[in-house]
């Protein structure tokens, strides 16, 4: 229980703002052209999120230090596929059409989210 307990108050702590942040260019409403995106008991923080077309989203999966647990982050659709992510953060180019992308993970389905694409 005691574990329980400190494995919530991480993932509490990063879902309020510990990562995700997008560029100081972006806060000006410029492109955004990068990304950072991590998994944490089985979820990716954050999950909706908003890039330029063609930025570079970077994945690290924080349960394979904590379960040896791979995932990956893969568009429904099919238009990225990061493949396995294990100790090593994984970069994925996000497509060049604007438009929301619904993506998972294709070993976890029950994690999902939402890219937004802009042009
Ligand atoms: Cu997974």
């Amino acid at each position: 229980m005691k574990r329980a307990c400190a494995v919530l108050a991480i993932v509490s702590v990063l879902a309020l703002g510990g990562f995700g942040s997008s560029s100081a260019v972006a806060a000006a409403g410029g492109p955004i052209t990068t990304q950072r995106v991590r998994i944490l008991v089985f979820a990716f923080y954050p999950n909706v999120f908003k890039v330029s077309s063609g930025a570079t989203v970077t994945v690290k999966n924080l349960d394979w230090s904590l379960f040896q647990e791979p995932h990956t982050f893969t568009a429904l659709d099919g238009s990225f596929d990061s493949g396995p992510i294990l100790a090593t953060p994984v970069k994925v180019v996000a497509p060049d059409a604007p438009g929301n992308y619904q993506f998972h993970c294709l070993i976890h389905p029950f994690m999902n989210g939402l890219l937004v694409v802009t042009g």
